[in-house]
């Protein structure tokens, strides 16, 4: 690819070789991220190699390895088990490649984490919980330990029902799987027929929230039921903003602007320029009535009424092309 004038090397000659490696691959929100990646690595003169995510951590070692094989400056790291990643990341490093982690905590001065303020987007979605509940309600919680996304909304959750005594997990369930969203309504389905007063569902992940949606109108409890969520996309407008639709506020980036900052650390760290240890993308609350109210229905539209959504000003630099979506 050709160079980008003005740009420090090796941007300025272009053939920069970059690998975006997936733990998932499947889902809205990781469409997205790698559609962010991919435009921010072409405005970039990158060759982004991207390598699918089928959540199987040896198969992501393999792709590392592959990756240093291949010959990449930059590695980005999305999502995954740190246990099956800390030292393949450390053999790329090793091998001159800048690491940059997205989501997993790799534990590693030497590669910056990107992550989306998850402390911050929970406690907005539980604000917006006890706004619309009260502190007094039986709930069902969405949960799989071990992603480093879901850890840290769990640390606000358990903070939420210390502090608030009158909540009640009555049950926690998920699977984070190739069919995430089928799994989740699977279990759901079970949890809610044996817990006919939860009203409450914290659903911090998308397809979570669209399983527990689907459990609940195939068991035609919509109405007595309110989900609260992380993450948004098209679908998901679609899906919190019809008629009867129990999903009522989500809290969330635009996962493309996320792909585009994970992007531009690994070209920042390869053009030897300063890079946070922690890079936030900050996300915003979007209730169903709001999104009713601006009759928003995509992505697109929702980044029009909301500019903060389209962009993020997280590692930038003058030579790096910006306005991508
Ligand atoms: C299984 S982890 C899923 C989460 O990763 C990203 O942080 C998204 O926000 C999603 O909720």
């Amino acid at each position: 690819a050709d160079g980008i004038a003005g740009a420090p090397a090796p941007f300025d000659k272009g053939d920069v070789k970059v690998a975006l490696i997936s733990f998932i691959s499947a889902g809205d929100f990781f469409q997205a991220y790698q559609a962010g990646a991919e435009a921010q690595a072409k405005a970039l003169g990158i060759d982004l190699r991207v390598f699918p995510g089928r959540q199987n951590a040896a198969e992501q070692r393999d792709q590392i390895q592959q990756a240093i094989n291949l010959g990449v400056q930059g590695i980005v790291i999305d999502h995954g088990q740190p246990e099956s990643l800390t030292d393949v990341a450390q053999q790329a490093l090793d091998a001159g490649i800048k690491v940059v982690a997205f989501d997993v905590n790799l534990n590693n001065p030497a590669i910056p984490q990107v992550e989306q303020s998850d402390h911050e987007l929970s406690r907005l979605a539980l604000e917006q919980v006890a706004k619309d509940n009260g502190t007094s309600f039986n709930a069902g919680y969405v949960y799989v330990a071990g992603f480093a996304p879901l850890d840290r909304r769990n640390e606000v959750w358990d903070k939420f029902k210390a502090e608030n005594k009158g909540v009640v997990e009555k049950a926690r369930f998920g699977a984070v799987n190739d069919t995430t969203a089928t799994s989740t309504a699977d279990q759901a389905k079970a949890v809610l027929t044996a817990n006919p007063d939860i009203s409450v569902i914290f659903a911090p992940y998308d397809e979570f929230a669209r399983g527990v949606k689907l459990a609940a109108a195939d068991l035609g409890i919509a109405d007595k039921l309110k989900i609260y969520s992380a993450d948004v996309s098209t679908a998901d407008i679609q899906e919190i903003t019809e008629e009867g639709s129990p999903w009522v506020a989500t809290v969330a980036t635009n996962p493309a602007v996320v792909g585009a900052v994970s992007i531009r650390a690994a070209a920042l760290k390869i053009a030897g320029q300063d890079v946070p240890a922690q890079i936030l993308v900050k996300p915003a609350l979007l209730t169903q009535a709001a999104l009713r109210e601006a009759g928003v229905k995509t992505i697109e539209e929702l980044a029009a009424k909301v500019p903060a959504f389209n962009d993020s000003d997280a590692v930038t630099a003058d030579w790096i092309p910006a306005k991508l979506f």
